[in-house]
């Protein structure tokens, strides 16, 4: 099935982005833009379709595209990301998203990140995170539960997302750090691990049956390749810095 990849360059500002559980540590602009551009190469080796957005140097963190909308197959959600900085990412998106989906918005008081979101089949997990909060689940909820879609709410502890702390593989597998997430919520599907010293590796993003993750990562890639998942490392330490990973630069589309 066709898929577009909707991303946003790397803002000259990234340096002075929302930092949550990291210690701030110089970022090379040059060498992020680098990774950044190895991403969308990889995506677009992977048979996806790059809508590229211009850097926005007023909004540090928009290279993290991922969380000022929800893409479903019936709407495009564009939310309030839960950081005031990031506040007004979602309406930089409605142009380019209403030309794929129907457009809904949520509304104050609701703050959800995309980053918080995890989409397995019919069933979206919501992380109650501290970007997340209880109206932005309401509203989803509200939005999405007469779509027939099951809303299930997950606690995330100690992490900035229930993407850093969890994602959906493919093939009813989920990659987690258990500490950071309540597994109970996600008990009708298989559960794998990441390695203790790998904390950050739970987060991957599946492109038409290929995992692409992190390369500082490869003990977590040995769990996955071990069950037979197809993956794809690349470098993004410099995004990394900024507390970001392969699932937030990108904006994933079925058409
Ligand atoms: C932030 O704190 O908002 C950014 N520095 C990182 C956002 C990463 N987003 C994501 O993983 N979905």
């Amino acid at each position: 099935m066709p898929l577009i990849a909707v991303t946003r360059g790397v803002s000259s500002t990234l340096n002075e982005g929302q930092l949550t559980y990291k210690t701030r540590e110089p970022i090379d602009l040059k060498l992020a833009r680098q990774q950044h551009r190895a991403y969308e190469e990889a995506l677009e080796s992977l048979g996806a379709t790059i809508v590229h957005l211009p850097a926005r140097d007023e909004f540090p963190d928009a290279v993290f595209v991922e969380d000022a909308a929800v893409v479903v197959d019936e709407c495009a959600v564009i939310t309030t990301p839960g950081a005031p900085s990031r506040a007004a990412e979602g309406e930089l998106l409605t142009d380019t998203l209403k030309r794929y989906r129907l457009l809904q918005r949520l509304t104050p008081p609701a703050t959800l990140d995309g980053g918080d979101i995890i989409q397995a089949g019919r069933t979206v997990y919501v992380g109650l995170s501290k970007r997340t909060n209880p109206a932005g689940l309401e509203q989803l909820h509200a939005l999405l539960t007469p779509l027939g879609y099951t809303v299930v709410p997950v606690a995330v502890k100690g992490a900035l997302h229930l993407k850093t702390a969890i994602t959906y593989a493919g093939r009813n597998t989920v990659l987690a750090k258990p500490e950071w997430t309540d597994l109970a919520a996600f008990k009708d599907l298989r559960v794998l691990e990441v390695p203790k010293h790998e904390p950050w590796g739970a987060s991957v993003l599946n492109v038409n049956g290929t995992l692409v993750m992190p390369a500082s990562f490869p003990a977590t890639r040995a769990v996955l390749e071990r069950v037979g998942f197809q993956c794809r490392a690349l470098d993004l330490s410099e995004l990394q810095k900024a507390e970001g990973g392969p699932t937030c630069l990108s904006i994933l589309i079925k058409t």
